[in-house]
Formats: structure tokens, C-alpha cells, sequence
């Protein structure tokens, strides 16, 4: 049984890295992929989003540029992060996928409204804003979609502030749509990322796949490594993005808890905080739940096949 997901991203190392893991593992059917503003610019991330096509050869699969900034706030890119490309590192490929005419909502919207009912998984590794758009312009999708598996937030940790992640920072009015909607709702946040740490070791056995592919993501690891080091103080980079899609893939790969989340929209010190209420057990209708505890072979030993299978 195949797992059909929609990837929402702005890659990205490790949005770069979740779409080779998507397209590379056997369980996933690819949809669609679809751009949003966030580490970089729009423009950025979408070319971004095309090398990597281009360099998996993928081909097939509709590719569309989102939305270019967040619905109130004003645009934050991460060049601390991810450079001035938003994939500094590797040397990429020119694209020679056309992208898709549609805007990103709708490809979203088309994707999910044409499959059958609960089939389709959203997978957003970046800034919620065009699955926000999305539920507003259809909310029909929200009933439609089997459930939202996505990469952001953390209950006890931020990364952009005290107590915010970037995703949900940059556009939190967005975030807070997407969290109140009644779809199952997965938040893979920083307290499960940060398990997920690109060692040594699990280089290494990257590097020995010896493919193009495999090249691209060390050099990708190379960099980020580079960066976390200076900007977060990490000795190995989190890879954050691909926990998302390894969910979908294999949910033994990590364990899950449910709780009610909310986004904060006003506090002076926690603008888009992932508001997660620990106090009671959670009703048996939560539709959140959040990722607490990795299986930190299990998650590499899935990127490392998939990156084997597009060879
Ligand atoms: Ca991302």
C-alpha cells in the first residue's frame, strides 16, 4: 500500500533531503511538490526545489511555486542557516523541469480533491502559509485529507527564538490555522529533530553509497554541519525535515503522544510558540499529537535506502 503525500518545502539541506527520502523510499507515492517562501526567498527555493529534481532525475511529478511571503508578517529568510542560495554547499544542477503553471494552493487543492477521500497525506517542511490558504480557499480538504505530518514547532524548545522554531516563527497566523483545523495533525518539532543528528558515523555510511546522489547529500551535511556548528553550537547538524517523511513512511520510527497544541499569536517573548498542554491526559478526540522520541538508526537507515534506490 502505497503512501501518497503532497511535499509543501523551501529547501533547504534538510528539505532537500526529505524530498530525496520521499521520492527515493518504495512506500511513497509523490504527488506533488509545492514551494513556499522561508529559508530563502520564493524564487530561491523553488530553483532550489528543481536542481534537486534535476539531479534525481526526477521527472513526472508536478513541481509549483507558492506563496512568496507570509499572510501578516513580513518575510525572515535563514542565510545563517542555509546561505545565500538557501542550498549553499553543493554545486547544483540547472533545471530543466518546467515548473508547474499553477499556483501551489492549487495544485494542493486539485491534488487532494481528485483522489479518493483520506488518501492523501500534506507534508509541509516549511512555513505553513500556503496549506493555510489552502484550507481557507477549499475547506473541503480539511474532511478530504488523510492527515497533516509536518516539520515545525517544539513543545520544550525553540530554535528561532526561546521557545519558537522557524516554520511556525515566520508565519505563526498561518500555523495557527493550520493547528486549529480538525484534520489529524502530526507536529514533528525540534524536541524529535534534535535527535536526528547527521553523525559522523551516519556520514560516513552516506559517502559510501558512492552514487551522485549520495555525493550531493554529504556535501549538503558538509555545509549544514558547518553552519549549525557556528550558529547553534551543534556538533553534528539536526536534519530536521525528512523526520516528516519518515513518519509517514514507517510511524515506528518514532514515538508519538497525543496533546492539544495551539500557537501563540501575542506574547512578547513567544510569538509563535507551540503552546502544547501537558496538564491532562488528552481527550480521546485530540486530533493533535507530537512527535517525542526517535529511532535514530531506524530514521537513517531509511534515508540511506532511499538514497541507494535512486541510486
Ligand atoms: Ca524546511
Amino acid at each position: 500500500m502505497s503512501k501518497k503525500i503532497i511535499l509543501d518545502c523551501d529547501p533547504g539541506h534538510d528539505d532537500a533531503i526529505a524530498l530525496l527520502l520521499a521520492y527515493g523510499n518504495p512506500d511513497i507515492e509523490l504527488l506533488a511538490v509545492t514551494t513556499v517562501a522561508g529559508n530563502q526567498t520564493l524564487e530561491k527555493v523553488t530553483h532550489n526545489a528543481l536542481a534537486i529534481a534535476e539531479m534525481a532525475k526526477i521527472s513526472g511529478i508536478p513541481f509549483a511555486a507558492g506563496s512568496v511571503r507570509p499572510l501578516v508578517r513580513e518575510i525572515e529568510v535563514a542565510p545563517d542557516i542555509h546561505g545565500e542560495s538557501g542550498l549553499d554547499g553543493p554545486v547544483l544542477p540547472t533545471p530543466t523541469l518546467k515548473l508547474d503553471e499553477r499556483h501551489a494552493v492549487s495544485l494542493i487543492i486539485e491534488t487532494i480533491m481528485s483522489h479518493p477521500p483520506k488518501t492523501v497525506t500534506l507534508v509541509p517542511t516549511g512555513a505553513l502559509t500556503n496549506i493555510a490558504l489552502a484550507a481557507r480557499l477549499e475547506p473541503r480538504i480539511v474532511e478530504r485529507v488523510k492527515e497533516v505530518v509536518l516539520m515545525g514547532g517544539g513543545y520544550h524548545v525553540g530554535n528561532w527564538s526561546a521557545v519558537a522554531e522557524f516554520n511556525i516563527k515566520i508565519d505563526p497566523e498561518a500555523a495557527h490555522i493550520v493547528f486549529n483545523e480538525k484534520w489529524p495533525l502530526t507536529m514533528v518539532g525540534l524536541d524529535l529533530t534534535h535527535q536526528a543528528l547527521a553523525t559522523p558515523d551516519v556520514v560516513k555510511q552516506i559517502a559510501a553509497i558512492g552514487s551522485d546522489c549520495s555525493q550531493f547529500v554529504v556535501e549538503l551535511l558538509d555545509f549544514f554541519g558547518k553552519m549549525y556548528k557556528q550558529a547553534q553550537g551543534f556538533d553534528a547538524p539536526p536534519v530536521h525535515d525528512p523526520c516528516a517523511v519518515a513518519y509517514v513512511i514507517d510511524p515506528n520510527v518514532m514515538t508519538t503522544q497525543k496533546v492539544p497544541v495551539n500557537i501563540e499569536l501575542t506574547g512578547t517573548h513567544t510569538l509563535g510558540m507551540t503552546v502544547a498542554d501537558f496538564r491532562y491526559p488528552a481527550p480521546e478526540n485530540s486530533h493533535t499529537q507530537v512527535a517525542v522520541k526517535l529511532d535514530h538508526h531506524k530514521f537513517w537507515q531509511l534515508i540511506i535506502n532511499a538514497l541507494k534506490n535512486i541510486g
